[in-house]
């Protein structure tokens, strides 16, 4: 009887630690629910992205935004008045639609059972690799957010003029370290910036004719001649890797050591010796090398404060809140 005692103990202190544990993301958790969910999302980005491959940057932006605002829950999707959309590093993504078609053929194939949270991951992803990207795992089960909060997106997610230390402790706050700064920040080897996030270094710097002493200054004449014309202009893009902004390269860390990275931000991280050494690090080896460390760190950032089991909601529409 004993025995029948001790085992009953262990049995229930089992059930209550599986029940205590947080459920984890796994790899292919919709095999079951969904078993097509994937594939859906991964032939719709293979059809689409080759014609507009400069959405794959505005992607993993998005995830990356979503990511560092109460967790990787899609709550940067939600329509709402006061929501993260309208936050000031929201105010230029794009592909919002492209994302409901997705989810409409997913909700087609099975209504109400995989995450807006889940899709905005895996089209990152997909597209980063049907554009020649690096290939990282994305374990699934992510569940969506209620809430989307404007101020909260402001003060978390880091901007074009913040400093080593600024951009170091946004990190940290989501756990994220060093190396996880200087890898992702690779991602801006794609895609476009407009003016208004770096001309403050061509015209509004205290040095002698208002131009960054930090910035390249054949480069920044260049961007004054060709593209940021007038200090308040709002509306031209800039690629921030020239050249090759459909490329998944080694060249934005290039132009980071020749002090051509386009915000404080990027030139920040020329600036603490432990980043600059793990920039010289990724210069002197293989591409292959750049995006093996970058998948790691995309994964991390992929599970920052997930919500899984009961957490959330599976939403419906991304771009509202189930009623
Ligand atoms: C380290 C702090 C970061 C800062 C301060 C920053 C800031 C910015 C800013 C200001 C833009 C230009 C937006 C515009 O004017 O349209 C931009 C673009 C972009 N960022 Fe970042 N970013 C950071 C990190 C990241 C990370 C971690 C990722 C992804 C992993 C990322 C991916 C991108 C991409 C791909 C674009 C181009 C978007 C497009 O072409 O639509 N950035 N970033
Ligand atoms: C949500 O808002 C964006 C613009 O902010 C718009 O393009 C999109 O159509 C809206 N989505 C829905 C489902 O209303
Ligand atoms: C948004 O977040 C801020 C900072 O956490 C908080 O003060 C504010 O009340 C929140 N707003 C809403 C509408 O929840
Ligand atoms: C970095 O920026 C923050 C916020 O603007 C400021 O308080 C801090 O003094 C700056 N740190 C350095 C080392 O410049
Ligand atoms: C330019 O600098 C002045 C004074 O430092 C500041 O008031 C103004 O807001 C700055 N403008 C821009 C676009 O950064
Ligand atoms: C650009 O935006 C700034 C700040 O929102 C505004 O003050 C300025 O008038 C705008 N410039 C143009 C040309 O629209
Ligand atoms: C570089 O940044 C790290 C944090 O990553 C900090 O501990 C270190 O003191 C910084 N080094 C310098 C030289 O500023
Ligand atoms: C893409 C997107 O939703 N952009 C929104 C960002 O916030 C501004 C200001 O509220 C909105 O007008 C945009 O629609």
């Amino acid at each position: 009887m004993a025995g029948t005692g001790l085992l009953g103990i262990i049995v229930l202190c089992l059930l209550a630690f599986i029940g205590s544990t947080h459920p984890q993301l796994q790899m292919n958790f919709y095999a079951k629910s969904c078993p097509k969910a994937e594939k859906i999302v991964r032939d719709y980005v293979k059809d689409h992205i080759p014609n507009a491959p400069s959405l794959a940057a505005s992607f993993i932006r998005m995830h990356f935004h979503d990511c560092f605002v109460r967790g990787c829950d899609a709550s940067v999707l939600l329509n709402v008045s006061s929501g993260e959309k309208n936050a000031v590093p929201n105010q230029t993504l794009r592909g919002f639609d492209f994302i409901d078609r997705v989810k409409s053929l997913v909700e087609a194939e099975c209504p109400g059972v995989v995450s807006c949270a889940d899709i905005l991951t895996l089209i990152t992803r997909d597209s980063v690799v049907t554009i020649g990207g690096p290939f990282w795992k994305v374990p699934t089960g992510r569940r969506d957010g209620v809430i989307s909060n404007v101020t909260e997106a402001n003060t978390r997610i880091p901007g074009p003029f913040d400093n080593f230390t600024t951009l170091h402790r946004l990190f940290s706050n989501q756990g994220l370290d060093t190396k996880d700064l200087v890898l992702l920040s690779g991602a801006h080897t794609i895609g476009l910036a407009h003016c208004p996030a770096f001309s403050r270094r061509l015209y509004n710097s205290t040095a002698p004719g208002g131009v960054d002493p930090t910035l390249d200054s054949e480069y920044a004449a260049n961007l004054k001649a060709n593209k940021c014309k007038t200090p308040n202009d709002n509306t031209t893009k800039v690629e921030m890797d020239p050249g090759s902004r459909n490329t998944f390269d080694l060249s934005y860390y290039t132009l980071l050591t020749k002090r051509r990275g386009l915000f404080q931000s990027d030139a920040a991280l020329t600036r603490n010796s432990t980043s600059l050494a793990l920039i010289n690090q990724l210069l002197s080896n293989p591409l292959k090398f750049f995006y093996a460390e970058f998948a790691k760190s995309m994964e991390k950032m992929g599970r920052i404060n997930v919500k899984t089991g009961s957490e959330g909601e599976i939403r419906k529409q991304c771009a509202f809140v189930n009623s």
